[in-house]
């Protein structure tokens, strides 16, 4: 690969697009991306990074137009650095996050109606229960490690149950995450690193998919009730089984823990949203679209393309910074402002057309829940010491978030 980038570099030029020796996955970048985020929009709509021979749009109207062209800007080649079609992926391709029709069209149904609002409502009283639970707790220590002790205890306690995860072995379910994102990027330190363990890891996951390791009642449980119906294979099942368990808890802890940095740094607004409880809903979509936890994503041309008249060749990798189209200010007033009021929807931190976030409505359950409780229950959320930044090659955010709640 690093070969083949630097071919790249001397013989793949984008005409029109502005060159720039930036690296996305450099630390400095990682852990502070705004003002890089602003170079990549201010630099034009098609940017191109001659390090990986990528091309990023980075303003919201450049990314949301190749989301919502996924002809053009294609899944199947992998949504990471990697182009699965010259490189062997760590793993068996995702069949919906990194599939086209017809077959995702096939897939996404199939968890649409596992994820679906109505197929989610009767685990919205127990969300909320124990989310009012686990902030009382904490209310009682006063001290508190935002992340550890909520925006990671409280996913797992109603993400794997509401799949239908057997107990024993769960803490492979966050590092089996963290390398699923960080293999999006390029193999860095962050992507080795996540990959110490994946033997085991990986075999831990993948067995828990088997459709006699699930619960009865859960909703992996109802994806293979689909392959019952004839939707999808037995093992297309298990692969979407996959696909929730890989997608489904490092994303929300990461989106929990932004909401805390969020409210805990803008008293003003943590204040607005006790005054007006009923804005908990477009106060988590805003956390999204401030802190856009999901980063990037990729796709590939499958056919020669043009962007805001400029030719991109097929099989040209893009990188779409949704981070960076989620503060463009050519879409938003205020762009760097968090507002627990601004009508943020619109934004694409969950992604947007046919492969937007099949499980936002899940996700949003847990933000709310947790929302609705802090509300409840806490008067005073502050910061009592430096945040520390999570690094991973996709997602952003936090891991260690030291607090005072009371
Ligand atoms: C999947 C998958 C993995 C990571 C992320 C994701 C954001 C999906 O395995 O299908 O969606």
């Amino acid at each position: 690969m690093q070969d083949r980038n630097q071919d790249a570099k001397s013989e793949t030029t984008i005409e029109g697009a502005i060159a720039l020796d930036i690296d996305p996955y450099a630390n400095e970048f990682l852990a502070n991306p705004y003002a890089f985020h602003a170079s990549l929009r201010d630099a034009g709509p098609v940017v191109y990074l001659p390090k990986y021979d990528v091309v990023v749009l980075a303003r919201y109207e450049a990314v949301r137009a190749a989301l919502d062209d996924p002809a053009t800007f294609c899944s199947r080649r992998g949504v990471g650095l990697s182009d699965f079609q010259l490189e062997e992926p760590w793993r068996p391709p995702s069949i919906i996050l990194e599939a086209d029709a017809p077959l995702h069209t096939k897939t996404r149904k199939v968890l649409n109606e596992a994820l679906s609002r109505s197929a989610l409502a009767e685990l919205a009283p127990r969300f909320d229960r124990q989310a009012v639970e686990l902030v009382d707790g904490l209310v009682a220590k006063g001290h508190i490690d935002g992340i550890k002790d909520l925006a990671e205890a409280f996913p797992l306690s109603v993400f794997p149950d509401a799949i239908g995860v057997v107990k024993e072995g769960r803490q492979n379910l966050l590092p089996y995450g963290d390398m699923a994102f960080n293999a999006f990027g390029p193999r860095n330190d962050l992507f080795e690193r996540s990959f110490a363990n994946a033997q085991t890891v990986t075999a831990w996951v993948v067995e828990q998919c088997e459709r006699h390791n699930l619960s009865h009642d859960g909703i992996g449980a109802s994806v293979y009730a689909a392959a019952d119906r004839g939707e999808v294979t037995g093992e297309e099942a298990g692969l979407l089984v996959r696909s929730l368990l890989t997608a489904g808890l490092d994303t929300t802890i990461f989106a929990i823990g932004a909401m805390l940095y969020c409210l805990a740094q803008h008293p003003a607004q943590w204040a607005k949203l006790q005054a007006e409880p009923r804005l908990v809903r477009s106060a988590f979509t805003e956390v999204i679209r401030y802190m856009s936890p999901a980063q990037t994503f990729f796709r590939t041309t499958n056919s020669n393309a043009e962007v805001s008249g400029i030719q991109i060749p097929e099989g040209q990798k893009i990188l779409l910074c949704l981070a960076a189209a989620n503060r463009d200010p050519r879409q938003w007033q205020d762009a760097d402002q968090f507002q627990v009021d601004r009508r943020a929807v619109g934004h694409v931190g969950f992604g947007y057309g046919v492969h937007v976030c099949v499980g936002q409505q899940l996700a949003r359950l847990e933000g709310e829940a947790v929302l609705k409780a802090l509300i409840s229950q806490v008067a005073l959320l502050e910061l009592d010491g430096e945040p520390r930044y999570r690094m991973n090659n996709t997602l952003h955010g936090f891991d260690r978030l030291p607090m005072r709640i009371s």
